[in-house]
């Protein structure tokens, strides 16, 4: 099958240095690999970006259009968060160039990359609900950004142009898949609080996308859930057990998605039901791939979208993973700079600081 082609489209503030300007770049890279699709392009611009208007401006529309057509280009990704009106006009400006042409915003393509990865039923409708809050009544139904998967994204078209019966429709499906959601986190609340009553500890993994938090947990309860160099390989949370020698008992540990840069309020909030085990655990395992070059950012970025959550005075512990042959000074610097958090040095991939691991929840979780 063709691969899609992609062009990519970053504006950058001043503000933003070169070298955190270039880390972003890559990670809209890795969103876009994850989703199978192929970066041919890439159209960059310093200057400062406006909430209100237009993200780019004629001059760079002109730009887009004739790589649109030199490159054969299928879709733009725009690196920011966009009013859909504002990517539907970009839409019919390229229309000459491709007529097929999508043009999808950071929010589109992390829900495209959402709709491969959704396995349960659970994430389909945490994806749908997302998407649609998204789109908002006036595209909802026209099945223009989403409705080339088609699929596990609801693009049952009302097919008219008739504002009030679009917008009463979109309310409707709304509360529909709300509803579904709704039972769907009643029963693992139940669960949950049956778990409390029978005096279950659970602690929970969280981190950045792509830091090793499934291969832990598969390492740790012997599953074998997908695991794969891609951001958001996992969407659904699972909960597995634990034998923990020193306290001879079992604990539950869950795996749930992880996080990312600005990661739209919209779709933190569709995924509340699948964060719950977070938000209810004893205490969170913060995973953090100790390789990444941008770590210390994407600690901050975790770290902020937990006090959103609300969760942010749960007791922690950071787990630097991969750490298969990192150097001693950085072991030390990583030590004194995070001390708060008690981190441990892991890898998955050798085994190394597994017992040390087990050893500390043991230690820890009586307590917690
Ligand atoms: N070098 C090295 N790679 C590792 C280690 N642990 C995991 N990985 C790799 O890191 C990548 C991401 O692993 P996952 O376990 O899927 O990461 P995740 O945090 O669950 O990612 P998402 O579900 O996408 O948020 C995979 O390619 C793993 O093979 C490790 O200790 N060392
Ligand atoms: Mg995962």
């Amino acid at each position: 099958m063709h691969r899609q082609k992609f062009l990519l489209v970053s504006i950058m503030p001043h503000s933003l240095s070169d070298h955190e300007a270039l880390i972003d770049l890559k990670e809209l890279k890795a969103l876009v690999e994850s989703y199978g699709g192929e970066v041919v392009d890439l159209v960059t611009q310093h200057r400062e970006v406006h909430d209100k208007g237009p993200y780019i401006g004629s001059g760079k529309i002109t730009e887009v259009g004739e790589l649109i057509a030199k490159q054969q280009i299928d879709t733009v990704v725009l690196n920011a968060i966009i009013h859909p009106g504002h990517l539907y006009d970009m839409k019919n400006s390229w229309f000459k160039q491709n007529p097929q042409i999508e043009v999808w915003d950071r929010v589109d393509l992390i829900l495209h990359i959402f709709s491969r990865h959704a396995h349960t039923a659970e994430a389909r409708l945490q994806i749908e609900l997302a998407a649609m809050r998204h789109m908002g009544p006036r595209i909802y139904g026209m099945g223009h950004v989403l409705s080339r998967q088609g699929g596990s994204i609801g693009t049952r078209g009302v097919g008219e142009t008739n504002t009030e019966l679009m917008k009463r429709h979109w309310r409707e499906q709304i509360k529909q898949v709300k509803d579904k959601l709704k039972k769907l986190a009643a029963d693992r609340e139940r669960l949950m609080q049956r778990r409390e009553r029978i005096g279950l500890k659970t602690v929970s993994l969280i981190g950045y996308t792509n830091a090793g938090k499934t291969s832990l947990f598969n390492r740790l309860t012997g599953k074998k859930k997908y695991v794969k160099n891609e951001l958001f390989a996992t969407l659904d949370a699972s909960v597995g057990k634990l034998y923990l020698p020193q306290l001879q008992e079992e604990i539950l540990i869950s795996d749930t998605i992880g996080f990312i840069r600005n990661l739209p309020t919209k779709l933190i909030d569709a995924f509340k039901s699948t964060l719950m085990e977070s938000l209810h655990a004893d205490l969170l395992l913060h995973v953090i791939d100790s390789k990444d070059p941008a770590m210390e950012t994407k600690i901050e970025i975790v770290e902020k979208i937990l006090q959103e959550l609300r969760i942010a005075d749960k007791k922690q512990i950071y787990i630097f993973n991969k750490s298969e042959g990192i150097d001693f000074q950085k072991i030390i610097q990583i030590r004194e700079k995070y001390r708060k958090y008690a981190p441990l040095f892991i890898s998955v991939k050798t085994g190394k600081g597994i017992e040390e691991l087990l050893a500390t929840l043991g230690n820890i979780l009586p307590q917690a």
